[in-house]
Protein backbone atom coordinates (compact mmCIF):
# COMPACT_ATOMS: atom_id res chain seq x y z
CA UNK A 1 0.00 0.00 0.00
CA UNK A 2 1.07 3.33 -0.85
CA UNK A 3 2.18 5.63 2.21
CA UNK A 4 -0.31 7.86 3.78
CA UNK A 5 1.20 11.00 5.77
CA UNK A 6 -0.53 13.58 7.21
CA UNK A 7 0.08 17.09 5.34
CA UNK A 8 -3.02 19.00 6.65
CA UNK A 9 -4.56 19.42 9.89
CA UNK A 10 -7.31 21.99 9.72
CA UNK A 11 -9.85 23.13 12.31
CA UNK A 12 -13.25 24.49 11.01
CA UNK A 13 -15.29 26.07 13.47
CA UNK A 14 -18.84 26.93 12.09
CA UNK A 15 -22.13 27.73 13.52
CA UNK A 16 -24.85 25.92 11.00
CA UNK A 17 -27.70 26.57 13.61
CA UNK A 18 -25.43 26.07 16.33
CA UNK A 19 -21.52 26.00 17.23
CA UNK A 20 -19.24 23.04 15.94
CA UNK A 21 -15.66 22.35 16.14
CA UNK A 22 -14.46 19.94 13.25
CA UNK A 23 -10.81 18.76 12.66
CA UNK A 24 -10.02 17.84 8.97
CA UNK A 25 -6.81 15.78 8.17
CA UNK A 26 -5.72 15.50 5.04
CA UNK A 27 -3.01 12.80 3.96
CA UNK A 28 -0.36 12.38 1.18
CA UNK A 29 -2.13 10.33 -0.89
CA UNK A 30 -5.07 12.57 -1.53
CA UNK A 31 -7.66 11.39 1.49
CA UNK A 32 -9.33 13.43 4.65
CA UNK A 33 -11.26 12.30 7.23
CA UNK A 34 -13.20 14.19 9.97
CA UNK A 35 -13.27 14.55 13.49
CA UNK A 36 -15.82 16.15 16.17
CA UNK A 37 -14.35 17.70 18.73
CA UNK A 38 -17.36 20.18 19.99
CA UNK A 39 -17.17 20.93 23.75
CA UNK A 40 -20.87 23.06 24.35
CA UNK A 41 -19.90 26.17 25.57
CA UNK A 42 -16.46 25.66 25.44
CA UNK A 43 -15.70 25.09 21.84
CA UNK A 44 -12.94 27.27 21.08
CA UNK A 45 -10.93 25.81 23.90
CA UNK A 46 -10.84 22.13 21.93
CA UNK A 47 -10.45 24.29 18.77
CA UNK A 48 -7.16 26.50 19.98
CA UNK A 49 -5.66 22.87 21.77
CA UNK A 50 -5.87 21.52 18.18
CA UNK A 51 -4.69 24.04 16.21
CA UNK A 52 -2.00 25.67 18.48
CA UNK A 53 -0.82 22.55 20.28
CA UNK A 54 -2.24 19.17 18.21
CA UNK A 55 -1.75 20.17 14.60
CA UNK A 56 1.88 20.68 14.63
CA UNK A 57 2.96 17.41 15.85
CA UNK A 58 0.58 14.93 12.95
CA UNK A 59 2.31 16.82 10.08
CA UNK A 60 4.72 14.32 8.83
CA UNK A 61 2.69 11.41 10.81
CA UNK A 62 1.57 7.88 9.22
CA UNK A 63 -2.20 8.35 9.17
CA UNK A 64 -2.51 4.41 9.37
CA UNK A 65 -0.74 4.50 13.25
CA UNK A 66 -4.19 5.27 14.59
CA UNK A 67 -3.39 3.59 18.60
CA UNK A 68 0.35 4.90 18.34
CA UNK A 69 -1.09 8.49 17.42
CA UNK A 70 -3.58 8.18 20.46
CA UNK A 71 -0.67 7.32 22.63
CA UNK A 72 1.42 10.24 21.36
CA UNK A 73 -1.90 12.47 22.61
CA UNK A 74 -2.42 11.22 25.71
CA UNK A 75 0.40 10.04 27.25
CA UNK A 76 3.28 12.33 25.31
CA UNK A 77 1.27 15.64 26.02
CA UNK A 78 2.06 14.72 29.87
CA UNK A 79 -1.18 16.97 30.64
CA UNK A 80 -3.42 13.80 30.64
CA UNK A 81 -7.43 13.60 30.58
CA UNK A 82 -10.03 16.91 31.01
CA UNK A 83 -12.63 17.12 28.33
CA UNK A 84 -10.36 19.69 26.44
CA UNK A 85 -7.81 16.98 25.82
CA UNK A 86 -10.32 14.22 25.46
CA UNK A 87 -12.36 15.97 22.66
CA UNK A 88 -9.11 17.78 20.69
CA UNK A 89 -7.85 13.45 20.86
CA UNK A 90 -11.19 11.99 19.83
CA UNK A 91 -11.61 14.53 16.83
CA UNK A 92 -8.20 13.25 15.38
CA UNK A 93 -8.58 9.90 16.20
CA UNK A 94 -12.25 9.72 14.40
CA UNK A 95 -10.60 11.53 11.41
CA UNK A 96 -8.16 8.76 11.49
CA UNK A 97 -10.70 5.93 11.35
CA UNK A 98 -12.61 7.66 8.97
CA UNK A 99 -9.25 7.74 6.79
CA UNK A 100 -8.16 4.06 7.16
CA UNK A 101 -11.90 3.40 6.66
CA UNK A 102 -12.09 4.88 2.92
CA UNK A 103 -8.53 3.70 2.18
CA UNK A 104 -10.04 0.25 3.23
CA UNK A 105 -13.16 1.75 1.19
CA UNK A 106 -14.94 -0.03 3.56
CA UNK A 107 -18.07 1.61 6.16
CA UNK A 108 -16.08 2.03 9.57
CA UNK A 109 -18.34 -0.60 11.69
CA UNK A 110 -16.82 -3.44 8.62
CA UNK A 111 -13.40 -1.81 9.97
CA UNK A 112 -14.36 -2.41 13.74
CA UNK A 113 -15.26 -5.89 13.11
CA UNK A 114 -18.26 -5.95 11.44
CA UNK A 115 -22.15 -5.56 12.90
CA UNK A 116 -23.27 -7.10 15.96
CA UNK A 117 -27.22 -6.11 15.46
CA UNK A 118 -29.69 -5.06 12.37
CA UNK A 119 -29.55 -1.64 13.58
CA UNK A 120 -29.12 0.73 16.42
CA UNK A 121 -32.51 0.98 18.85
CA UNK A 122 -32.47 4.95 19.25
CA UNK A 123 -34.10 6.72 22.13
CA UNK A 124 -35.86 10.13 21.35
CA UNK A 125 -36.13 13.62 23.55
CA UNK A 126 -40.08 13.84 25.05
CA UNK A 127 -40.68 17.06 26.91
CA UNK A 128 -43.77 19.61 28.16
CA UNK A 129 -44.10 22.74 29.62
CA UNK A 130 -46.74 20.86 31.66
CA UNK A 131 -48.19 17.23 31.64
CA UNK A 132 -50.31 17.45 28.83
CA UNK A 133 -47.89 19.10 26.60
CA UNK A 134 -44.94 16.00 27.65
CA UNK A 135 -47.83 13.36 26.82
CA UNK A 136 -48.45 14.86 23.51
CA UNK A 137 -44.89 15.15 22.64
CA UNK A 138 -44.68 11.58 23.73
CA UNK A 139 -47.46 10.47 21.59
CA UNK A 140 -45.84 12.41 18.48
CA UNK A 141 -42.80 10.54 19.12
CA UNK A 142 -44.42 7.06 18.94
CA UNK A 143 -45.81 7.68 15.69
CA UNK A 144 -42.52 8.49 14.34
CA UNK A 145 -41.76 4.73 15.50
CA UNK A 146 -39.54 5.51 18.48
CA UNK A 147 -39.84 2.44 20.92
CA UNK A 148 -37.94 4.03 23.63
CA UNK A 149 -38.37 7.70 25.02
CA UNK A 150 -36.75 10.02 27.55
CA UNK A 151 -39.20 12.02 29.03
CA UNK A 152 -38.85 15.39 31.01
CA UNK A 153 -41.37 18.36 32.14
CA UNK A 154 -41.64 20.88 33.67
CA UNK A 155 -41.97 20.67 37.67
CA UNK A 156 -44.53 22.99 39.04
CA UNK A 157 -43.37 26.02 40.93
CA UNK A 158 -39.95 25.71 39.56
CA UNK A 159 -38.79 27.79 36.79
CA UNK A 160 -36.72 26.86 33.35
CA UNK A 161 -36.25 23.25 34.32
CA UNK A 162 -33.55 21.15 32.62
CA UNK A 163 -34.86 18.88 29.49
CA UNK A 164 -37.91 21.44 28.40
CA UNK A 165 -37.64 24.50 26.02
CA UNK A 166 -37.22 27.57 27.11
CA UNK A 167 -39.21 29.61 25.38
CA UNK A 168 -41.41 27.69 21.81
CA UNK A 169 -37.92 26.59 19.90
CA UNK A 170 -37.07 23.40 19.71
CA UNK A 171 -34.69 22.05 23.32
CA UNK A 172 -31.08 23.52 22.69
CA UNK A 173 -29.88 24.53 26.16
CA UNK A 174 -26.89 26.50 25.19
CA UNK A 175 -28.76 29.33 24.22
CA UNK A 176 -27.53 32.48 25.26
CA UNK A 177 -24.38 34.89 25.02
CA UNK A 178 -23.89 34.31 29.26
CA UNK A 179 -24.97 32.08 31.22
CA UNK A 180 -28.92 32.07 31.75
CA UNK A 181 -29.82 31.30 35.55
CA UNK A 182 -32.30 28.23 36.05
CA UNK A 183 -33.84 27.30 39.44
CA UNK A 184 -33.92 23.90 41.26
CA UNK A 185 -36.01 22.31 43.78
CA UNK A 186 -35.56 19.16 44.93
CA UNK A 187 -38.55 18.91 47.52
CA UNK A 188 -40.67 19.71 44.38
CA UNK A 189 -38.93 17.48 41.81
CA UNK A 190 -38.86 14.36 44.10
CA UNK A 191 -42.58 15.02 44.67
CA UNK A 192 -43.41 15.65 40.63
CA UNK A 193 -41.53 12.83 39.33
CA UNK A 194 -43.76 10.13 39.91
CA UNK A 195 -46.58 11.71 38.96
CA UNK A 196 -44.66 12.24 35.50
CA UNK A 197 -44.00 8.71 34.87
CA UNK A 198 -47.43 7.87 36.40
CA UNK A 199 -49.59 9.74 33.71
CA UNK A 200 -47.06 8.23 30.74
CA UNK A 201 -47.41 5.00 31.82
CA UNK A 202 -51.52 5.60 32.44
CA UNK A 203 -51.54 6.68 28.99
CA UNK A 204 -49.05 4.47 26.84
CA UNK A 205 -48.33 1.27 29.03
CA UNK A 206 -45.26 -0.43 29.76
CA UNK A 207 -44.49 -1.30 26.64
CA UNK A 208 -42.46 1.92 25.87
CA UNK A 209 -38.97 1.84 27.06
CA UNK A 210 -38.73 5.14 29.06
CA UNK A 211 -35.83 7.04 29.98
CA UNK A 212 -35.40 10.33 32.28
CA UNK A 213 -32.37 12.41 33.38
CA UNK A 214 -32.06 13.69 36.74
CA UNK A 215 -29.24 15.74 35.13
CA UNK A 216 -26.65 15.77 38.35
CA UNK A 217 -29.39 18.03 40.61
CA UNK A 218 -29.34 14.89 43.53
CA UNK A 219 -27.60 13.87 46.51
CA UNK A 220 -26.96 10.29 46.64
CA UNK A 221 -29.82 9.73 49.58
CA UNK A 222 -32.30 11.76 46.94
CA UNK A 223 -31.26 9.45 44.23
CA UNK A 224 -31.92 6.44 46.22
CA UNK A 225 -35.30 7.56 47.30
CA UNK A 226 -36.10 8.79 43.67
CA UNK A 227 -34.98 5.40 42.06
CA UNK A 228 -37.53 3.49 44.60
CA UNK A 229 -40.74 5.94 44.37
CA UNK A 230 -40.19 4.91 40.04
CA UNK A 231 -39.92 1.58 40.63
CA UNK A 232 -43.34 0.48 39.90
CA UNK A 233 -43.12 2.08 36.62
CA UNK A 234 -40.16 0.31 35.14
CA UNK A 235 -37.22 2.69 33.68
CA UNK A 236 -35.37 1.77 31.16
CA UNK A 237 -33.26 4.09 32.95
CA UNK A 238 -32.79 7.12 35.29
CA UNK A 239 -29.71 9.13 34.04
CA UNK A 240 -27.48 11.21 35.96
CA UNK A 241 -28.60 10.83 39.20
CA UNK A 242 -26.13 12.14 41.14
CA UNK A 243 -22.71 13.49 40.54
CA UNK A 244 -20.29 11.16 39.58
CA UNK A 245 -16.79 12.52 40.99
CA UNK A 246 -16.97 10.44 43.89
CA UNK A 247 -17.84 7.36 42.48
CA UNK A 248 -18.43 5.61 45.63
CA UNK A 249 -21.52 7.49 45.92
CA UNK A 250 -23.52 5.56 43.58
CA UNK A 251 -22.76 2.70 46.04
CA UNK A 252 -25.39 3.86 48.43
CA UNK A 253 -28.28 4.77 45.14
CA UNK A 254 -27.41 0.92 44.27
CA UNK A 255 -28.30 -0.37 47.78
CA UNK A 256 -31.55 0.96 47.72
CA UNK A 257 -33.07 0.66 44.12
CA UNK A 258 -33.49 -1.72 41.74
CA UNK A 259 -34.41 1.54 39.07
CA UNK A 260 -31.72 1.04 36.11
CA UNK A 261 -29.06 3.71 36.49
CA UNK A 262 -26.94 5.24 33.58
CA UNK A 263 -24.20 7.53 34.10
CA UNK A 264 -21.31 9.23 31.82
CA UNK A 265 -22.07 11.68 29.42
CA UNK A 266 -19.32 14.50 30.75
CA UNK A 267 -16.63 11.39 31.53
CA UNK A 268 -13.75 11.81 29.70
CA UNK A 269 -11.89 8.59 30.38
CA UNK A 270 -12.10 5.01 31.56
CA UNK A 271 -10.93 5.96 34.95
CA UNK A 272 -13.93 8.03 35.25
CA UNK A 273 -15.94 4.76 35.80
CA UNK A 274 -13.80 2.31 36.87
CA UNK A 275 -15.30 1.60 40.10
CA UNK A 276 -18.11 2.37 38.83
CA UNK A 277 -17.88 -0.73 36.25
CA UNK A 278 -15.87 -2.85 38.09
CA UNK A 279 -18.17 -2.67 41.05
CA UNK A 280 -21.25 -3.16 39.14
CA UNK A 281 -22.82 0.46 40.43
CA UNK A 282 -24.06 1.15 36.84
CA UNK A 283 -26.22 -0.51 34.41
CA UNK A 284 -25.43 1.99 31.46
CA UNK A 285 -22.22 4.00 30.47
CA UNK A 286 -23.19 6.79 28.62
CA UNK A 287 -19.53 8.27 27.60
CA UNK A 288 -19.64 9.11 24.19
CA UNK A 289 -16.99 9.28 21.43
CA UNK A 290 -16.55 12.59 21.19
CA UNK A 291 -15.76 13.10 25.25
CA UNK A 292 -14.25 9.79 25.87
CA UNK A 293 -10.99 10.50 23.34
CA UNK A 294 -12.22 9.30 20.27
CA UNK A 295 -13.63 5.15 18.94
CA UNK A 296 -9.88 4.13 20.43
CA UNK A 297 -10.83 4.86 23.65
CA UNK A 298 -15.04 4.35 24.00
CA UNK A 299 -13.81 0.73 22.64
CA UNK A 300 -11.69 0.48 25.14
CA UNK A 301 -14.44 1.48 27.86
CA UNK A 302 -17.25 -0.70 26.21
CA UNK A 303 -14.71 -3.58 26.58
CA UNK A 304 -14.32 -3.31 30.22
CA UNK A 305 -17.79 -2.28 30.96
CA UNK A 306 -18.51 -5.26 29.18
CA UNK A 307 -16.51 -8.02 31.73
CA UNK A 308 -19.05 -6.41 34.06
CA UNK A 309 -22.51 -7.21 32.17
CA UNK A 310 -22.62 -3.39 31.89
CA UNK A 311 -23.71 -1.86 28.27
CA UNK A 312 -23.42 1.14 26.70
CA UNK A 313 -25.89 3.88 26.20
CA UNK A 314 -23.69 7.00 24.00
CA UNK A 315 -24.48 10.59 24.83
CA UNK A 316 -26.26 11.85 21.26
CA UNK A 317 -27.29 15.62 22.05
CA UNK A 318 -27.23 18.40 19.38
CA UNK A 319 -24.00 20.03 20.26
CA UNK A 320 -22.32 16.41 19.14
CA UNK A 321 -22.08 17.21 15.30
CA UNK A 322 -22.96 14.96 13.08
CA UNK A 323 -19.71 13.52 12.34
CA UNK A 324 -19.83 12.73 15.84
CA UNK A 325 -22.99 10.90 15.77
CA UNK A 326 -21.64 9.02 12.81
CA UNK A 327 -18.93 7.53 14.81
CA UNK A 328 -21.22 6.66 17.61
CA UNK A 329 -23.53 4.85 15.10
CA UNK A 330 -20.44 2.66 13.77
CA UNK A 331 -19.03 1.71 17.04
CA UNK A 332 -22.82 1.38 18.80
CA UNK A 333 -23.46 -1.38 15.42
CA UNK A 334 -19.90 -3.35 16.21
CA UNK A 335 -19.76 -3.81 19.66
CA UNK A 336 -21.03 -6.79 21.61
CA UNK A 337 -22.56 -5.26 24.62
CA UNK A 338 -24.53 -2.07 23.13
CA UNK A 339 -27.59 -0.81 25.41
CA UNK A 340 -29.12 2.10 23.24
CA UNK A 341 -28.19 5.79 21.60
CA UNK A 342 -29.65 9.05 22.56
CA UNK A 343 -31.20 10.49 19.09
CA UNK A 344 -31.58 14.45 19.57
CA UNK A 345 -32.45 15.31 15.72
CA UNK A 346 -30.14 18.35 14.35
CA UNK A 347 -31.41 21.41 13.09
CA UNK A 348 -31.99 21.13 9.28
CA UNK A 349 -29.16 23.60 8.47
CA UNK A 350 -26.41 21.36 10.53
CA UNK A 351 -28.23 18.68 8.69
CA UNK A 352 -27.26 20.51 5.34
CA UNK A 353 -24.12 21.57 6.22
CA UNK A 354 -23.03 17.75 7.58
CA UNK A 355 -24.38 15.74 4.75
CA UNK A 356 -24.81 12.06 5.75
CA UNK A 357 -25.11 8.25 4.81
CA UNK A 358 -26.63 7.71 8.01
CA UNK A 359 -30.94 7.40 8.36
CA UNK A 360 -33.17 6.73 10.94
CA UNK A 361 -36.53 4.68 10.33
CA UNK A 362 -38.95 2.62 12.84
CA UNK A 363 -37.10 3.66 16.17
CA UNK A 364 -33.85 2.61 14.75
CA UNK A 365 -30.93 4.55 13.38
CA UNK A 366 -28.47 2.37 10.47
CA UNK A 367 -24.63 4.27 9.78
CA UNK A 368 -25.15 3.80 5.87
CA UNK A 369 -22.56 1.75 3.88
CA UNK A 370 -20.47 5.24 2.89
CA UNK A 371 -16.94 4.34 3.23
CA UNK A 372 -15.83 5.67 6.10
CA UNK A 373 -17.97 7.15 8.90
CA UNK A 374 -19.96 8.78 5.79
CA UNK A 375 -20.31 11.86 7.17
CA UNK A 376 -19.39 15.16 4.74
CA UNK A 377 -19.15 18.69 5.86
CA UNK A 378 -19.58 21.59 3.53
CA UNK A 379 -16.32 23.53 3.96
CA UNK A 380 -17.29 26.18 1.70
CA UNK A 381 -20.17 27.56 3.22
CA UNK A 382 -18.33 27.79 6.89
CA UNK A 383 -17.48 31.35 6.30
CA UNK A 384 -21.65 31.84 6.19
CA UNK A 385 -21.68 30.55 9.49
CA UNK A 386 -19.57 32.45 12.13
CA UNK A 387 -18.99 31.35 15.73
CA UNK A 388 -21.38 32.58 17.37
CA UNK A 389 -20.56 32.73 21.51
CA UNK A 390 -23.38 30.45 23.40
CA UNK A 391 -23.11 29.29 27.09
CA UNK A 392 -25.17 26.20 28.51
CA UNK A 393 -27.63 27.82 31.91
CA UNK A 394 -25.85 27.76 35.49
CA UNK A 395 -28.64 26.48 38.14
CA UNK A 396 -28.99 28.24 41.53
CA UNK A 397 -31.58 26.85 44.51
CA UNK A 398 -34.94 28.97 45.41
CA UNK A 399 -32.19 30.44 48.27
CA UNK A 400 -29.86 31.55 46.01
CA UNK A 401 -26.98 28.65 46.55
CA UNK A 402 -25.07 27.53 43.33
CA UNK A 403 -26.55 24.27 42.08
CA UNK A 404 -25.05 21.37 39.45
CA UNK A 405 -26.77 22.15 36.19
O1 LIG B 1 -27.26 18.62 28.98
O2 LIG B 1 -25.56 17.80 25.94
O3 LIG B 1 -28.71 13.56 28.15
N1 LIG B 1 -28.46 14.60 27.63
C1 LIG B 1 -28.05 15.69 28.27
C2 LIG B 1 -27.74 16.88 27.41
C3 LIG B 1 -26.68 17.78 28.02
C4 LIG B 1 -26.04 18.63 26.96
C5 LIG B 1 -24.90 19.47 27.52
O4 LIG B 1 -24.13 20.01 26.50
O5 LIG B 1 -27.98 15.71 29.48
O6 LIG B 1 -28.92 17.58 27.12
CO1 LIG C 1 -28.01 13.66 30.24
Amino acid sequence: MAESKIVDAKVIVACPARNFVTLKITTSDGLYGLGDGTLNGRELAVAAYLRDHVAPCLIGRDAERIEDTWQYLYRGAYWRRGPVTMAAIAAVDVALWDLKAKRAGMPLYQLLGGRCREGVTVYAHANGHSLDGLLDSVAHHIELGYKAIRVQAAVPGVPDVYGVPHGSQPYEPADSSLPREETWSTPKYMRFAPEMMEAVRARFGFDLALLHDAHHRLTPIEAAALGKSLEGYRLFWLEDATPAENQEAFRLIRQHTTTPLAVGEVFNSIFDCQRLISEQLIDYIRTSVVHAGGITHLRRIASFAGLYGVRTGCHGPTDLSPIGMGAALHFDLSIPNFGIQEHMPHAPLTDEFFPHAYTYANGMMHPGEAPGHGVEIDEAAAEKFPYKRAYLPVCRLEDGTMHNW
